[in-house]
Parts: C-alpha cells; sequence; structure tokens
C-alpha cells in the first residue's frame, strides 16, 4: 500500500548571491561620483570578476573555515612540546588569494595615487563578509606596513615591508598587533611585557592575553624597557618582532591556550607567554602607544569597513531570501512590512558606507601627501568615531537579517547567524564604544577637532547650491548649530566624558547626513534623495544630546 506524506513535497530553496560587485547598485553609483571615470573603466573589470568570486568561491570557503576552527596541539605523540595551530585548508587558501588579489598590496603600489585606497578597499569590502574573518590578519598586516613605512629601520622597509606589500603568494607575509594583557585591553598602559636589552638585542618576556594572528609572521607588539618602579610601570615602547626563527621553530613564544570565543570561529585567537622573543625596537623608548596608534588607526578603519560590509551582506543577503519565499499567498518581497524592513536595511548600510568611505578617500589622500591639515585632522576625529558607529549598526542590521529569514535564519546550517556572532567583536576590538569615545575627545583636546569639524562641514554646507537641496541644507545648518551651542555649554572635563558617547554617535550621524547631500548633488537620483531625507529625519536626533544626565539624576522633558 502506498503511504502518502502529504506535507513532504515542499522544500525551501536557499538564496544566493550573483555578484557582489555588479550587483551593488549603490557602490557602482558611489564609484562612479568618487573615481575619476579612466579609473573607474580600468578597475571594473577586475571588480567585476572578485565580485563574483567573493559571492561564489570563497563563501564556500568560509562555510568551510566555519566548519573546521582551529585546534592547539600542544604536545605529539611523543610527548615533545610542538605548539602546532591546524587550521582548515581553506584559511590557508584565503592567505594566497589575499596576496595574488593585491588585498593589502593595492594600497602601497598607489598606482592610482590617492585613489588607490578606495580602489583597495571596495575589494576588501567585496572579500571581507565572504573570509570568515580573514580581513582580521590582513588589517593588521596593512597596519603594519603603515607603521613601518613611517617608522620602519632599513631592514624593516627592505624585508617585512616587502612582504607585508607582495602580491606573491609564496613571498606574502602578515603581522599581528598584540597589544592586549591581562592588566589590560582597554587600558594598555598597565602591560606588564618587559624587555631586556641581553648580548647586544632586546628579549620580550611576558604574557599576552588575546592575539589574533599567531599565524602571521611577525607582530608588533608592547613591553617596558624599565623595571617598574615604586609599583609604577614605566611607559611602553613599540617592538618588532619575528614569530618563528630561520629554522621554524617558535621565537620565545609558547602557545597557552587558544580563546573559545562567541565568534570570529575561524580566526585563531590564542593566548601566548613571551619567554624570551628575541625583538627590535621600532619606536622611541616609552613612546609605544603613540608609535602603534599609526597601526591601528587603520585597523579601526577596516572595522569600519568590515561593519559596512556586513551590513550590506545583510541586505543583499535578506533581498535575495525576499525574492524566493513565499508566505501567505505572495513572495514575501510583496509584503509590504517586509519591504520596510528591507528598504530600513539597505538606507543603514548606504548611509554607513557613505561614512566609512569617505574616511578611506581621507587615508588615500593623507598617504599619497594630498591631504589638508584639516582632512587629517576630521580623519583623526572621526575614526574612532566612525568605527564605534558602524559597529552598532553591524550588530543590529545582523540580527535583523536573521529575522528576516525567521526560523531557518536560526539555524547554524544555513550559515546565517555568523554574522551575527562576528559583527559582534566589531564594537569590542580594537576598543570598545565608551574607549573609543574617549579617543574622540583626544582627538578634540589635541588635534583641535571641534574646529576642524566645524571647518569641514561649514566648507561642505557652502557647496551644496543645487535648490532641490536648500531645505536639507538648512535643516543640517541648524543642526550642526545645534551640536556646537551644547558642546558651548558644556562646562567641565567631567560633563564632557559624561556626554562623550553621545556626542560621537551625533558627529557620525551628522557627517553621515552632510556626506549624503554631497552625494546627493552629485547624483541627483530620487531614490537617493529619498535615503537623504529618511536619514536626516530619523537618525540625526539632537535630543540625543545630553542623556548624561540621567546618572547625576533626573532628565527634565522638554515641552
Ligand atoms: C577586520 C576588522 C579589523 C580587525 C582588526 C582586529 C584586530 C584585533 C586585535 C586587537 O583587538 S588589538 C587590541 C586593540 N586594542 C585597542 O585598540 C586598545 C584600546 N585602548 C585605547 O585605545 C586606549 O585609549 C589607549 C591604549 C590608546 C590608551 O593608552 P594610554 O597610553 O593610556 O593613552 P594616552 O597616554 O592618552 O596616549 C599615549 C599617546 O598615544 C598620546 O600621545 P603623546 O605621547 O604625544 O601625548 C596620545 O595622543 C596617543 N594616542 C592615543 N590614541 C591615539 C593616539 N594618537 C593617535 N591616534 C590615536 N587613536
Amino acid at each position: 500500500m502506498q503511504i502518502h506524506t502529504p506535507y513532504s513535497g515542499f522544500n525551501q530553496d536557499s538564496p544566493r548571491l550573483i555578484n557582489e560587485y555588479l550587483n551593488d547598485k549603490f557602490l557602482l553609483d558611489y564609484l562612479k561620483v568618487y573615481l575619476p571615470r579612466n579609473i573607474l573603466e580600468e578597475i571594473s573589470p577586475d571588480l567585476s570578476r572578485f565580485g563574483k568570486r567573493a559571492a561564489t568561491e570563497l563563501v564556500d570557503y568560509a562555510s568551510a573555515c566555519e566548519s573546521n576552527p582551529p585546534q592547539l596541539i600542544s604536545y605529539n605523540a611523543w610527548g615533545e612540546r610542538v605548539d602546532e595551530i591546524r587550521v582548515a585548508p581553506e584559511w590557508k587558501k584565503f592567505r594566497d588569494i589575499a596576496a595574488e588579489e593585491g588585498l593589502v598590496a593595492i594600497g602601497y603600489e598607489r598606482k592610482y595615487a590617492e585613489f588607490s585606497r578606495l580602489y583597495q578597499f571596495v575589494k576588501l569590502y567585496l572579500f571581507t563578509p565572504s573570509s570568515a574573518m580573514y580581513a582580521c590578519p590582513l588589517a593588521m598586516s596593512d597596519g603594519a606596513a603603515r607603521l613601518i613605512e613611517h617608522f620602519g629601520d632599513n631592514f624593516l622597509k627592505a624585508n617585512s615591508f616587502r612582504g607585508l606589500i607582495s602580491r606573491d603568494a609564496k613571498k606574502f607575509l602578515t603581522s599581528g598587533q598584540w597589544m592586549t594583557e591581562r592588566t589590560g585591553g582597554s587600558d594598555v598602559s598597565r602591560s606588564m611585557t618587559l624587555a631586556y636589552y641581553e648580548n647586544g638585542s632586546y628579549v620580550l618576556r611576558g604574557h599576552k592575553w588575546f592575539t589574533s594572528a599567531i599565524l602571521a609572521d611577525m607582530a608588533f607588539t608592547l613591553a617596558s624597557t624599565e623595571q617598574p618602579q615604586d609599583g609604577k610601570r614605566a611607559p611602553l615602547s613599540l617592538f618588532y618582532m619575528p614569530i618563528r626563527n630561520e629554522d621554524g621553530s617558535l621565537n620565545g613564544i609558547q602557545i597557552e591556550a587558544l580563546k573559545d570565543k562567541l565568534g570570529t570561529r575561524a580566526l585563531p585567537t590564542a593566548q601566548l607567554l613571551l619567554t624570551g622573543a628575541k625583538a627590535r625596537l621600532v619606536s622611541e623608548k616609552g613612546k609605544g602607544v603613540k608609535t602603534i596608534s599609526t597601526l591601528f588607526n587603520v585597523t579601526r578603519i577596516y572595522n569600519t569597513m568590515t561593519a559596512v560590509s556586513y551590513m550590506r551582506r545583510a541586505f543583499a543577503m535578506s533581498e535575495a531570501y525576499g525574492n524566493i519565499r513565499e508566505t501567505f499567498g505572495k513572495k514575501i518581497n510583496k509584503h509590504i512590512l517586509f519591504q520596510k524592513s528591507l528598504t530600513e536595511l539597505k538606507m543603514t548600510y548606504e548611509s554607513n558606507f557613505l561614512l566609512g568611505f569617505f574616511l578611506i578617500r581621507l587615508l588615500g589622500k593623507e598617504d599619497c601627501k594630498k591631504a589638508s591639515q584639516n582632512e587629517i585632522a576630521v580623519l583623526r576625529l572621526l575614526t574612532p568615531v566612525a568605527k564605534l558607529y558602524t559597529a552598532k549598526w553591524a550588530i543590529s542590521s545582523a540580527s535583523e537579517y536573521i529575522e528576516m529569514f525567521g526560523g531557518l535564519g536560526y539555524l547554524e546550517d544555513t550559515n546565517v547567524p555568523w554574522l551575527l556572532r562576528d559583527a559582534q567583536v566589531l564594537s569590542i576590538w580594537e576598543g570598545t564604544t565608551n574607549v573609543l569615545s574617549l579617543d574622540m575627545l583626544r582627538a578634540i583636546e589635541k588635534e583641535n577637532g571641534l574646529k576642524e569639524y566645524h571647518f569641514f562641514a561649514e566648507n561642505l554646507l557652502e557647496s551644496i547650491t543645487s535648490s532641490e537641496l536648500e531645505y536639507p541644507k538648512s535643516l543640517l545648518n541648524r543642526k550642526l548649530k545645534g551640536l556646537y551651542d551644547f558642546l558651548s555649554k558644556i562646562s567641565s572635563s567631567e560633563e564632557m566624558e559624561g556626554n562623550a558617547r553621545d556626542i560621537a554617535f551625533y558627529f557620525a550621524e551628522l557627517t553621515i547626513g552632510l556626506l549624503w547631500l554631497d552625494f546627493v548633488q552629485k547624483n541627483p537620483d530620487e531614490e537617493y534623495l529619498g535615503a537623504m531625507n529618511y536619514w536626516l529625519r530619523f537618525r540625526v536626533r539632537e535630543e540625543t544630546l545630553g542623556s548624561y544626565k540621567m546618572i547625576t539624576g533626573n532628565v527634565a522633558i522638554k515641552k
């Protein structure tokens, strides 16, 4: 007898991406506005090819890495200590692909002068959400290359630098940035590692609590050259250290453990003991934190790019799903609330993109010594602001993305949950939201940030001459004034500190508003005008300023 099972005939198709360059209208339009046409024509074939690769082949590699996380083998069968980290073969493929695609190199070859960074970061942006966080070692390697360019001696320039920017997978080198110790992830000055000058060179002894990129070829790390006196630690210096000796053994490093993390599971994050690692002093003695900021200001921009790329992925996958999933008699993209959620994801990614890629354009100018003093100051101020702001939106977009997929989004083997787990780290590593808000204050105090930002904002507003944009322009003028009025009433450094986070968010929202104006003036598309108006109306809100008062008492409601 034949048994009829009435519900077994249906399987939901899975959504697929096709080409993350050609399908990203906003990205294409952005490049048309901000890249010279001849450059765009020259790089488009490479971006189209890579956009397809990122949507297909790389996603499969990322999936393989996620399901085969790194393992630490401390001892071999004979009891010998080996400290070996085994990773998925696809993780190694990412390294080769990164070299061959020039994901770091493009930024340093500077074939397209100040536009090289834009080209490089568009490739990184396509790569990152399909890379199982291989973007992390690349971020540190790029920051290391920049550090060497600025502070390296002839040895580092002739050796490590060339490897970091090589396109040859056999010569390509990567770097770690080891800053975190048990005493301080945020408060790095409490680091306890000591550098001993022995037989004409330094060796480091200490403990590093979180180190991404133990598989790298080198690391930049902090240590003090002086013993603590009366319980006080001496200021830190910056060191370069190779991770392995010429014979392949570890350079005075023991790998104690791999961290068991919420996300970034394919990325081996290790806890290390430095037992006498040979190192070279890179910074002036005691100027370690200042010097390594050249590196971490780059990794913070990578963090921003990563956050935006996740927002894009959340949108692109939700859109693809909306095209194939049916409920209540129609495709879900015909349901008005699905359309609204999708549009919000889209506007969120586009708006954050404007902020992130503005910084990337400034970085390109700074690299080529074409940035004005004002642009350098704005880049400094907005680097922590963009990092902290985009990270929060990446988390909420990744969460919304899971919801767009309903119950399937909650299943591990759909690969949807990665994005949320990985997004969560973006607001933590490279400085938490609060620590970066304080870094913004540092830029305000030390680099005249408020005056420089005001000059930038006024100039941008002055350049808006389109009559259609008269109202948004005047609205943003008022909101800019509102911020500066608010700032002028702050009377103590404690009050400034208490407001720092709100001010940082407001700076981000205001800047995105300004950047929308600039973009829409150059590309007056109805859709973008709508996105800009949405942003100005619902996101740039002065009433968010001043909430710090809640910790000192009641926050009055304004009439
Ligand atoms: C794919 C996405 C990207 C992936 C990359 C992920 C890699 C993950 C690996 C990591 O997470 S590595 C760990 C990252 N850790 C941090 O980012 C530390 C967060 N904490 C801070 O940023 C603290 O604010 C800081 C460590 C900087 C505090 O240190 P100090 O020594 O107490 O700060 P101080 O005394 O204010 O600054 C020392 C000097 O550095 C000053 O210069 P001067 O010596 O001239 O006075 C500061 O102005 C300068 N400085 C600090 N931050 C700066 C900076 N200069 C430029 N830019 C900055 N951001």
